[in-house]
């Protein structure tokens, strides 16, 4: 490896590794972990015992803000919708528009299958109930996370959408998120962030419902926070992780595009990761270039540069050396900026989301194309898929076996029973067949 410092920009370097240093290079960088088991229980016991008045304290305590309530009021609600500028207005329209389209697409109809003749069986979809949403509050509050959690829980049909975050200091929520969540449908909308919006979440306090599962990014503590919600019988979206960004470019990529996607990953904090490979000498030093120039511009590049010390710009001899090594780090995000993208279509195994060609930049998923931006990170695409529909709805199975269908299957059930010494099970049959 080489470590090339540009500038004030430190990029770690890798000329045609060999696999042996595949594993090391596939490794998310290790944050430093505090103890933080210890806090999240009481955070989740304070929550139980003292409900909203808990949630004020917490407030007051880690957001430096004086709420007098937990709930946001329809005026605040009314006068957030003046806040927001017509032309911010039209495009969250047109995003959540496209998230709409391609989440109600999902939509699938159920069929009923006769397996034996007489025995038909099929499943029905029902939303989960109450869904919760976590929206970090931090140095950039995400409101167009709003939409990609808020529309699928409409769509499914969930009964309450219960939103949390986290206000600023003056006890206010941004604007924008509170316009979203009222164009998605929100049921309410409360003021708390961190462990203690989960732990509210997970527990109900007098304002704020129990919900069934729980949604959203978040800092450590709302990581750790979910997790332990599972406990008590809470289901979370997934796992998560600092978010990422992998790029595979060819010979026709353009550099200052690849540039361009690298960073707006990177910009989203210092824990972000990125990487780049190519198979291209040109594309691979004018690519580092571009990020070195479009850096300076950015109003983030503290956290963009911190980010990019994680990060790896790699030079492989194939594509097919590429894609195997990205199947291996399980991106959350894959940008193909590869001419024939297509042929390269059946290679991948593992990727949140993927991005082909040159025109199809990340940032375009993470706002308005239709597709989710919740996605697993840290190597979670091996066995998660990001937020869809199906992550707000259950499905139940049902049968129905006719007396003739009974008698059908009835041998097979009765000689499987008594195989496994379940009598009773066998007599289940037996009786209705006398
Ligand atoms: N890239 C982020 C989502 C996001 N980007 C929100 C901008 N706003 C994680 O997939
Ligand atoms: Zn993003």
């Amino acid at each position: 490896m080489v470590q090339k410092k540009i500038k004030n920009n430190t990029m770690n370097i890798y000329r045609f590794p060999t696999k042996d240093n595949w594993k090391d290079l596939v490794k998310r960088p290790v944050l430093e972990q505090q103890e933080i088991s210890g806090l999240i229980t009481e955070i989740f016991t304070e929550v139980e015992k003292n409900g909203d008045k808990a949630l004020i304290e917490f407030n007051k305590k880690f957001d430096k803000a004086n709420t007098q309530r937990i709930s946001v009021s329809k005026e605040e609600i009314e006068d957030a919708q003046k806040q927001i500028k017509d032309e911010l207005k039209q495009a969250i329209l047109q995003a959540k528009e496209n998230i709409s389209i391609f989440h109600a697409s999902q939509k699938q109809e159920m069929q009923k299958i006769e397996t034996t003749q007489g025995v038909v069986c099929w499943r029905e979809n029902r939303a989960v109930e109450k869904v919760g949403i976590y929206i970090p509050g931090g140095t950039a509050p995400l409101f167009s996370t709003v939409l990609m959690l808020a529309v699928p829980a409409n769509l499914a049909g969930c009964k309450e959408i219960v939103l949390c975050t986290p206000p600023d200091k003056s006890g206010n929520i941004n604007p924008a998120i509170l316009y979203a969540a009222k164009l998605c449908g929100v049921s309410e909308i409360f003021k708390t962030g961190g462990a203690q919006a989960i732990a509210a979440m997970t527990l109900g306090t007098e304002s704020i419902p129990q919900v069934n599962k729980i949604f959203g990014p978040g800092n450590q503590f709302v990581v750790a926070a979910k997790e332990y919600a599972q406990r008590f019988g809470v289901a979370i979206d997934m796992p998560a992780g600092p978010s990422e960004v992998l790029v595979i470019a060819d010979e026709k990529a353009v550099p200052e595009f690849c540039a361009a996607d690298l960073l707006s990953q990177a910009e989203h904090g210092s824990d972000s990761q990125v990487v780049f490979i190519t198979t291209d000498l040109k594309v691979f030093n004018e690519t580092i270039n571009a990020v070195d120039q479009q850096i300076k511009e950015l109003p983030r590049n503290e956290f963009a540069a911190q980010a990019l010390e994680n990060s790896s710009f790699i030079l492989v001899n194939s594509l097919e050396e590429a894609l195997e090594f990205s199947n291996l780090y399980a991106p959350e995000h894959l940008i193909l900026a590869i001419n024939d993208f297509e042929k390269y279509i059946p290679e991948i195994q593992n990727a949140g989301s993927v991005f082909l060609g040159n025109y199809s930049c990340e940032s375009a998923g993470d706002y308005a194309s239709g597709t989710n931006h919740t996605l697993p990170t840290n190597a979670y695409a091996k066995n998660y898929s990001g937020v869809s529909l199906d992550s707000f709805v259950k499905k139940i199975t049902f049968q129905h076996l006719s007396k003739q269908g009974l008698r059908n299957l009835g041998k097979t059930i009765e000689l499987m029973a008594e195989a496994e010494g379940l009598f009773a099970h066998k007599n289940a049959v037996s009786i209705r067949l006398k």
